[in-house]
Parts: C-alpha cells; structure tokens; sequence
C-alpha cells in the first residue's frame, strides 16, 4: 500500500472490541459500519470486560474474516503475537508500547500506526519508520481511561506546521457534530470508537460520518 493509499485507508477509521459495542455483536456492528462505508478497522479489545486468551483470538480472527472478505485493511492494537497470529495488515501502538522503531524492525511488511500527542512524539515516530500517526485526544472521550489531557485540533495543525506530512488520523471524541475541524486541521481522516460502535444503527453512523469528511 503506498501513501496516498493508505491516506484514503485512513478517511474513516474505526477502532473497536466487544467492550465498545454495549449489547450489540461485534461482528454485527463491524458488518453494518462496513457497509455505512468505513475504511480502516482496528481491533482493540480492551477495558471492562474485554475478552482474552481463546476468546479474543477467536473474535479477532472473525473480524479479520470480514474485512479481508470487504478488502478493509485490518490493524491490532498492540499486540505483535497477536497481530501475526491474524496475519493482519498492520499494528498500532502506543507511546508506552514497545518502541517503534523495533515493531518496525520485526514487523517489516505490516502498517505500523503510532500514537502521538505533540510534535516531537509525531517527528519521534517518523524518524522510527510509523506510516501514519494517530493524534488525540481530539476532544474529552470517555472510552480510554488513560488519555492524555484534551489536545483539540490545534494540535494537529502544529504536527502539520513542524513540517511532518505522513498520513495522520485524529482520534477521541470525535463525532458528528466536531469531526469537520479535525480534518480542517490538516488531518487524512478521523478514527473513532463509540461514535460508531456505540450509536443505535452504525451503518448510519458511518454514513453520516462520511458525508461530514467528504464535505
Ligand atoms: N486513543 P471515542 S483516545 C483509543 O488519545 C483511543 O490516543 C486515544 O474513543 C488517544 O471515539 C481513544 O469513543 C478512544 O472517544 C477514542
């Protein structure tokens, strides 16, 4: 996947596992999101409640199913094992994961997305070989518990004005009424979890989504 592919990959991102999803299936939920047009998935099992072991493994590569059946790239959060396990399309890690450059290193043929709050962990991720960069929290978000403190759009717009052009996504808090600054920001699309996986109809969601990025 070259740049300008993996930017358009980047357009609607959702990110989500089981605890996201209140009492709905998560396969159904990807399903609907899928057709309400998301391009990007990542599967992030994690919080309250949040399956592990054979469970998450078994979830993990149902979900993968999905998006290789509907040619959406498929990204884990975190977890290499678990990334090469589900042959999956890339990885995404943290600042307090391990460090990129050697995720990069073993990880050579897969995306690795890297979380970043400033310009200097967005240049950090570059200089470490990211291909694209997730910057939040957009706005107050109430799905990750250790979030930094709000960063607002602004900051993107900085990561942008320090030079740094790789494929970036806002992520946290973002939905329908505040995604359009983030892109006015200077970002290649949003990433979202509940604004998708917790709304009623996700397909309607990402419908709507979609329309206020392609704006
Ligand atoms: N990462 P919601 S915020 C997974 O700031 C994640 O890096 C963040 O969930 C960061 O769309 C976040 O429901 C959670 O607010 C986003």
């Amino acid at each position: 996947m070259n740049s300008q592919q993996l930017r358009d990959a980047l357009r609607l991102y959702l990110v989500m596992g089981s605890p996201n999803c209140g009492r709905a299936d998560p396969y159904a939920v990807l399903e609907a999101a899928i057709a309400g047009g998301i391009t990007m998935f990542q599967f992030r099992e994690k919080g309250s409640g949040a399956l592990e072991g054979p469970a998450k493994r078994e979830l993990g590569a149902r979900l993968r199913r999905l998006c290789a059946q509907h040619k959406v790239p498929f990204i884990v959060n975190d977890e290499e094992g678990l990334a090469l396990e589900l042959e999956a399309d890339g990885i995404h890690i943290g600042q307090e994961d391990a460090p990129a450059a050697a995720v990069r290193q073993r990880l050579k043929n897969m995306i690795v997305g890297v979380s970043a709050h400033d310009p200097e962990e967005a240049q950090a991720a570059l200089a470490e070989g990211a291909d694209y960069l997730g910057v939040g929290p957009q706005y107050a978000t109430r799905t990750k518990l250790d979030a930094r403190e709000v960063r607002g759009p602004a900051m993107i717009e900085r990561i942008r004005q320090g030079g740094i052009r790789l494929p970036l996504v806002g992520i946290g808090g973002i939905d329908a009424t505040n995604a359009a600054p983030v892109i006015q920001a200077g970002a290649d699309g949003i990433a979202v979890v509940s604004a998708i996986a917790a709304a009623g109809s996700p397909r309607e969601a990402a419908e709507k989504l979609w329309r206020i990025i392609n704006r």
